[in-house]
């Protein structure tokens, strides 16, 4: 049976891959898109989100907007990454859904209460700011919610600072409280990610399927590329988002252990650094595990099938 996510993202290029692929992906039923700030302002991410659901002739799945910062720190944008839209790259086109009129963190809650326990699993790919304010809010949920799947973090490696990654690192405060819940949660960071990037085999792959999602794609990762070949030094972009959406289609996409994990809210060097204690094996009560490595080719036919069931859904 297909597994019930919701996609909690800030598109964001890597988010984009990230709804495409669970859009194209039969082993997932995408019951709702939920946006939080990050990648860009909560009105340009919730807009690209849109824009993204045009391009792939999504419908039938609700939108809703999420926070607009994080819990107790001021918005901080990945500009420099993603550009002025924060999906520079592809023309953007005008959305055609309507946001459903709850707030993020309301459509969340209504949504996992409405199925049973254990039904709906929550694959954020931004800040955690709406998964940690749900949780706060009605706490019911954290029994309710089969797993989280995020992206975030990394085990001794960072992108927006030394230690730090991104989502993590722009609201910290949140990811503590979600990374300290019971619900199962796995934790999909930078040791996996950075093993998934788009190199030419990959960008070939992809303008092989000729479509117009797929072009989008290739013109999503020329600019993505270019950011990070510029500001991270990287010859061929990691893409981050997508790998927590094909863990849930298919676990073995990557290598995870069972490690308690919890995040920095203090350190002057290592603010939101994400720390695993490796000490001992994990304890019985441990419900975290970390992501070490992602089968390359595996996750990126995952990616190229789903465009290709796609297809073409508004043919030019
Ligand atoms: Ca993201």
């Amino acid at each position: 049976m297909a597994r019930k996510i919701i996609l909690d993202c800030d598109p964001g290029h890597d988010d984009a891959i990230a709804l495409l692929l669970a859009w194209g992906s039969p082993e997932i039923d995408l019951v709702g898109v939920t946006t939080v700030m990050g990648n860009q302002t909560i009105d340009k991410v919730t807009r690209n989100a849109l824009s993204v659901a045009a391009v792939a002739g999504i419908t039938g799945v609700p939108f809703a907007r999420g926070a607009h910062r994080p819990l107790v720190r001021d918005v901080e944008v990945a500009e420099t990454i993603h550009g002025d839209s924060g999906l520079d790259g592809p023309a953007l086109p005008e959305p055609q859904l309507e946001l459903d009129p709850r707030h993020a963190v309301d459509f969340i809650i209504d949504t996992v209460m409405a199925h049973e326990p254990g039904e709906i699993t929550l694959v954020p790919t931004g800040a955690l700011t709406n998964i940690a304010l749900a949780v706060r809010k009605e706490p019911r949920i954290a029994s309710r919610v089969r797993e989280v799947v995020l992206m975030g973090g990394g085990v001794h490696v960072g992108n927006w600072s030394a230690t730090s990654e991104f989502n993590i690192v722009i609201d910290p405060e949140s990811a503590h409280i979600v990374f300290g819940e019971t619900w199962p949660l796995t934790m999909v960071g930078l040791d996996a990610t950075h093993e998934a990037l788009a190199t030419p085999w990959v960008v070939e792959q992809i303008a092989a399927i000729d479509t117009a999602p797929a072009r989008f794609v290739g013109e999503l990762l020329e600019f993505f590329g270019q950011t990070y070949l510029r500001e991270q030094g990287f010859e061929h972009p990691p893409v981050h988002d997508p790998c927590a959406v094909a863990y849930v289609i298919d676990p073995t996409v990557m290598d995870t252990v069972r490690v308690p994990l919890d995040v920095e809210l203090s350190g002057t060097l290592t603010l939101g650094m994400t720390v695993a204690d490796f000490r001992s094996p994990a304890p019985d009560d441990c419900t975290t595990q970390v992501a070490r490595s992602l089968d390359h080719p595996k996750f990126w036919n995952l990616v190229t099938d789903a465009l290709t069931r796609i297809g073409d859904p508004s043919p030019s």
